[in-house]
């Protein structure tokens, strides 16, 4: 590598610096005691760029996908990370230099990336059917080993696929294990196609339903209950003359409304019902159900504007991510009445992103939720670290939903958290009672910590403290794997 990253937001600082490396941990340090219970593995992945963006700066989505696992048991942590070996990876390595342009826009690649898939594979890591899919929403999942972490490659699910996407957001029916997934933009770049599929737990696809959207968007994650599926479309569209012109695949439109696709899951493209509601951005699902009476719950996070920079309005413009505000909220949808029966109620007083709930619960009436959460009115060490990183979160918290009550963990003036893990104490615990698991950066000392904490007393701070002896740049999502499994 002949010349260094840029010295850009995107590429510099603790959390956004490339980690680059691949390798294993026997036994990291621990300090306090990490629950004997915990047994399994915490898989997450992290947009990792191998080699200085080849256009001066890149987005962070596009960086190059490195897996993690952290393997619990007997109350020792292992510690391995391995690059998915995608094939734009692989092209890149032969050549020793990016060969990709803009994120999600292959008429600005390098003309030794024609023919090689884009995939980045950088975005979440789910294991289905025995092996471990590393997945980005443009791309078919990337199958890797999960004891070693080696990629097989592209995967189609053995011919069952059949649109060129599949979402990075799939869930798993809590009762059949079954993954209930989909893709969007699902016959080509820009379209406004939306494929929605269920595999049962062998890997044989049981449904497969086709819908035309009103309008090509992102569809970053969705929601399933028991009886509909949720299709949130961002007001983030997407154009294929901009993207040929030289342009971003994606587009702020501050005049556009929130738009959700509604799909009964025994019914077909027809079926499905569109909700508006006021132009706003629609983060991660938390959890969702419904109460069988066509009455539908849907909690995320919503922003009042877009807080993805790099996909400005048409203008140009972003607004600065200070004047923006965010809350968990919760949607509920009324399928008995005609038109647009959509309400959005606040769930929570802080901004908070990263949700997850008890993955027992998934889709079914549920209490516990766990996020990231951002108060800047804490301490914050400015003066060694300026302004705070993108998607910086200086709390860990546990929300009841049915009290709408939250008790948070802060640490100090220098840590921000990662997208946490929830792990029940046992199989059979009641819902919510366990552990929460997350990477902790300590942005001035730019080292990385493993931090455990009780799910019901997660404002008591840490069970335990797990050392990395190096520093890991920013990750997105990732999953517990029982060991069973
Ligand atoms: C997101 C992340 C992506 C992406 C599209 O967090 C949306 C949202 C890491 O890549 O490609
Ligand atoms: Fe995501």
């Amino acid at each position: 590598m002949t010349h260094p990253f840029p010295a850009t937001p995107e590429f510099s600082g603790s959390l956004y610096r490339p980690s680059r490396f691949e390798g294993s941990v026997f036994d990291l340090e621990v300090e306090g005691q990490v629950p004997e219970s915990l047994n399994g593995t915490f898989f997450q992945v992290a947009p990792d760029p191998q080699f200085p963006p080849m256009r001066g700066n890149d987005i962070f989505f596009n960086g190059d996908g490195a897996v993690h696992a952290f393997r619990f048991g007997k109350g020792r942590v292992d510690f391995q990370r391995r690059y998915v070996m995608t094939d734009r990876l692989k092209a890149q390595r032969a050549e020793r230099e990016s060969l990709f342009g803009l994120y999600r826009n292959a008429f600005t690649n390098d003309v030794r990336a024609d023919g090689v898939h884009m995939g980045t594979a950088n975005t979440n890591v789910v294991q289905h059917n025995g092996l471990l899919l590393a997945l980005k929403e443009d791309s078919p999942p990337y199958a890797m080993d999960p004891v070693t972490l080696e990629t097989h490659g592209l995967y189609d699910f053995d011919g069952q696929m059949t649109s060129p996407t599949f979402t990075a957001h799939p869930k798993f029916d809590p009762e059949t294990g079954a993954l209930l997934c989909f893709g969007y933009e699902a016959k080509g770049e820009a379209t406004p196609d939306i494929v929605y599929y269920e595999i049962d737990r062998h890997g044989r696809k049981q449904r497969e339903v086709w819908i035309r959207g009103p309008y090509a968007a992102m569809i970053h994650d969705f929601a399933v209950t028991e009886n509909y599926v949720i299709f949130p479309l961002m007001p983030l569209t997407s154009d294929l003359e901009r993207m040929k012109n030289g342009g971003n695949h994606f587009e702020w439109q501050p005049g556009l409304e929130q738009t959700f696709g509604v799909l009964p899951r025994d019914g077909d493209g027809r079926d499905v019902r569109w909700f508006t509601a006021p132009n706003g951005f629609q983060g991660h699902t938390l959890n969702a159900f419904d109460d069988g009476k066509g009455r539908i719950i849907v909690d995320m996070p919503v922003t009042d504007g877009n807080i993805f920079y790099f996909f400005p309005q048409s203008d140009g413009l972003v607004p600065p991510p200070e004047t923006l505000s965010s809350r968990m909220m919760r949607w509920t949808f009324d399928m008995n009445r005609p038109g647009n029966g959509l309400t959005m109620v606040p769930l929570t007083d802080f901004a908070c992103e990263f949700p997850k709930s008890d993955d027992r619960y998934s889709g079914r009436e549920y209490r516990h939720g766990f996020v990231i959460g951002m108060d800047m009115t804490r301490p914050f060490d400015f003066e060694r670290l300026g302004a705070p990183p993108f998607q910086f979160f200086n709390l860990l918290s546990h929300i009841d939903v049915a009290t709408q009550k939250a008790k948070s963990w802060f640490a100090d003036a220098q840590t921000c958290f990662q997208e946490p893990v929830f792990v029940p104490k046992s199989a059979d615990a009641p819902e919510g009672e366990g552990w929460v698991i997350a990477l902790a950066n300590r942005l001035v000392e730019r080292e990385t910590d493993l931090v455990i904490l009780d799910a019901q007393h997660i404002d008591e701070g840490p069970v335990a403290t797990v050392h990395l002896p190096m520093r890991l740049r920013m990750s997105l999502h990732g999953s517990w794997v029982p060991a069973a499994a």
